[in-house]
């Protein structure tokens, strides 16, 4: 399997997270990325590829381009009105106030283009957001060069990031973008699995009028886990899109065997479908002990998630989300990519 990765991940370095009342150390954090590349290491899939740089015309058809404008200058803004921290949003175009006026004001222009306060943004953020895009497009890329299946390992993550919304610890929905650029190269059905505890809100709502990618998501029911205001079982698309989107939400406490029920009926759907390759978004916060998270899977189960997913008998492309328990996210990540190669 293709491994694409780059070690320049870590300008993305924020020393924030609002949580629980606190600025507490990011959860989504550096070192996450040095116990993926050891377990890859010890299982023997440890040779990397640096990825290539494309135009920014693959993400620009996902993303609104005043969003990533919005995004490559923020932290110069913030810095330029002399706020001491990291820029984070305190207030929102909410429900009371729906304005479609893109404020001037930098703290204005943050509440309308965040999605989730937690995530702070400082120096080369943007910079590691695409660079992560572009570990997700070298891994689409070598699918449509032949490869059978490749493994984006990118940080930051990008399933909550919308059209023109980051949050989440999200900026640049990486698995958007790869699906669109197997679309745009050859592939003419894609699906799009996301097995993250959290629901891919970005990827939903990316994709949730068009019936080229076919999106489904398994995940803490939105009703008590973030992202909170989508991922629910209703929410089956709408338009040509329609039928497109399989949410499976499920309670605190849930067990592989349940979980994998869901992963069966998603796979089925997609085969149906007539699917002709898969994105996966790898989130490993499922894990039983994931400090935010509310599901049971454990170590050893994560291999049969990779056979399960391996099932599916087409192209595969990983794509890197979610997974804070960062001394076991390598042992769980590289169990379910050697779980996918040994069927
Ligand atoms: C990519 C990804 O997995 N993003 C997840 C973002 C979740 N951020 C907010 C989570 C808030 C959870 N609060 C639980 C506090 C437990 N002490
Ligand atoms: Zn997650």
């Amino acid at each position: 399997m293709k491994i694409i990765y780059s070690p320049h991940h870590t300008q993305h370095n924020t020393k924030t997270e609002l949580s629980g009342g606190e600025l507490v150390a990011p959860y989504e954090c550096a070192s996450r990325m040095d116990y993926v590349c050891q377990a890859l290491q010890e299982y023997g899939l440890g040779k990397t590829t640096e990825p290539l740089e494309f135009p920014r015309c693959h993400v620009e058809k996902i993303h609104d381009k005043d969003y990533l404008s919005f995004l490559d200058n923020c932290w110069q803004q913030w810095q330029a009105t002399g706020m001491s921290g990291e820029a984070i949003p305190t207030i929102w175009p909410s429900r009371s106030m729906p304005s479609n006026h893109i404020p001037r004001n930098i703290e204005g222009q943050i509440g309308y283009y965040a999605l989730a306060g937690e995530t702070a943004i400082a120096k080369n953020t943007a910079q590691a957001a695409w660079l992560s895009a572009n570990i997700a497009l070298t891994a689409a890329h070598s699918l449509v060069q032949g490869e059978h299946s490749a493994f984006a390992l990118a940080r930051p993550p990008g399933h909550h990031a919308s059209k023109n919304q980051y949050g989440g610890y999200c900026f640049i929905n990486n698995a958007a973008v790869a699906a669109q650029y197997l679309l745009d190269n050859g592939f003419q059905r894609v699906a799009l699995m996301d097995v993250d505890f959290h629901h891919g809100n970005g990827t939903q709502d990316i994709f949730y009028e068009r019936n080229d990618v076919f999106f489904s998501s398994i995940h803490g029911d939105p009703l008590d886990a973030f992202p909170h205001f989508l991922g629910h079982a209703d929410e089956t698309g709408i338009g040509a899109g329609v039928g497109y989107n399989l949410n499976h939400p499920l309670p605190q406490g849930t067990p592989y065997a349940i979980w994998s029920e869901k992963l069966e009926q998603s796979l089925n759907a997609f085969r149906n479908y007539g699917a002709d390759v898969l994105v996966v978004s790898l989130g490993l916060d499922t894990y039983e002990h994931d400090p935010i998270s509310f599901f049971k899977v454990k170590t050893d189960e994560y291999v049969n998630m990779g056979t399960t997913l391996a099932g599916l008998d087409i192209p595969t492309v990983f794509i890197m989300e979610g997974g804070y328990a960062v001394e076991k996210l390598g042992h769980n990540t590289a169990n379910v990519l050697q779980g996918f190669l040994n069927v």
